[in-house]
């Protein structure tokens, strides 16, 4: 909140701008707070936050028969999503889940091209590819999708270059550890400045590969490799995370904090994810990964309302 309250609308003054810091020399001629995100060929405009769709298109997702009755079901997953006003809708084909199989490049690519291909002719809503791979971010870009959410920040072999040569948008998301074992013993000393530094440093390795600032996105990675206690204290400081100037992108929709704090399986998360939206919001977040579209841009609504008050700006 206090991020936004500080600076209000964004201005071409000085106003927003960082005091220069050690070690982050791009600061000096950066604004403060970068409140769009270029993606391929558009630019999308946070000054109001927005919602990005979970679209999975894994075997257990749309199994409901072959696999031209998982891309229906998928496309109109997304179609369905952009209409309830989804800003970006994110196609995902590996799965994260901790303990899952691993899937081959060319499986992911089987999975995720025919959905992206279908939704770009389809929706105006912007197509992100939620994928570590090198060869699926490529194959996803050249199917139309105009951005990369790496759970692994670009950091397998390749990702980098993949990423920067192919001019999208990308969102760089903190892990602590590997899928199948983050959950195992979480470990932090300060887990907003350790969080924080790691995603700065990966800013500044994607600045260094060409990608450009105005591409970049961060996210603190809500249940990877970390424990409530964790999740809290990193959605309590989200404001701090964005602190060199990058939006912050935040996904907690029916994750197992929600359950944790309700006592509530996965499909009776809705109000508990909602309200952690709303929330993360408040707290900054310019970017809310959400299931449930609708109801979490009701949610984001209300918090950009209530924010809006709060500066005079109505
Ligand atoms: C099982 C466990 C299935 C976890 C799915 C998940 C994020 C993400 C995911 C996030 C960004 C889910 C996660 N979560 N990408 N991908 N941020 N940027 O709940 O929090 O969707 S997968």
């Amino acid at each position: 909140m206090a991020r936004r309250r500080a600076v209000g609308p964004r201005r071409s003054t000085d106003a927003g701008r960082e005091r220069p810091g050690p070690g982050r020399a791009f600061s000096l001629a950066a604004p403060r707070f970068q409140m769009k995100l270029a993606l391929r060929d558009r630019t999308l405009d946070l000054a109001e936050p927005v919602v990005m769709g979970v679209l999975n298109v894994t075997p257990d997702s749309f199994s409901d028969g072959g696999l031209y009755a998982g891309v229906d079901a998928a496309v109109a997953r997304g179609e369905r999503m952009a209409e309830e006003g989804a800003a970006i809708v994110d196609v995902g084909g590996e799965s994260t889940r901790p303990g899952a199989a691993p899937v081959t490049a060319e499986e992911e690519i089987r999975r995720v091209v025919p959905v992206i291909e279908r939704l770009v002719a389809r929706i105006r809503a912007a197509v992100s590819v939620d994928t570590s791979k090198p060869e699926v971010m490529r194959a996803a870009v050249a199917a139309g999708a105009s951005m990369v959410n790496d759970v692994r920040a670009l950091r397998l072999p390749g990702a980098l270059e993949a990423a920067a040569g192919c001019g999208v948008a990308v969102c760089l998301m903190h892990m602590q550890g590997e899928p199948a074992t983050m959950q195992v013993r979480p470990d932090y000393a300060r887990v907003v400045a350790e969080v924080r530094e790691f995603l700065a440093s990966r800013a500044r390795a994607c600045a260094a590969a060409g990608i450009a600032r105005e591409r970049i996105c961060v996210d603190p990675g809500i249940g990877f490799g970390k424990t409530p206690a964790h999740n809290l204290a990193l959605l309590a400081n989200l404001a701090a995370l964005g602190a060199d100037g990058l939006p912050v992108l935040v996904g907690v929709s029916r994750k197992s904090l929600v359950g944790i704090i309700t006592g509530r399986a996965p499909e009776d998360r809705l109000a508990g994810s909602v309200a952690f939206a709303a929330l993360a919001v408040a707290q900054g977040a310019s970017i809310v990964r959400a299931h449930d579209v609708a109801a979490t841009l009701d949610a984001v609504r209300v918090a950009i309302a209530l924010r809006r008050a709060g500066t005079g700006d109505s």
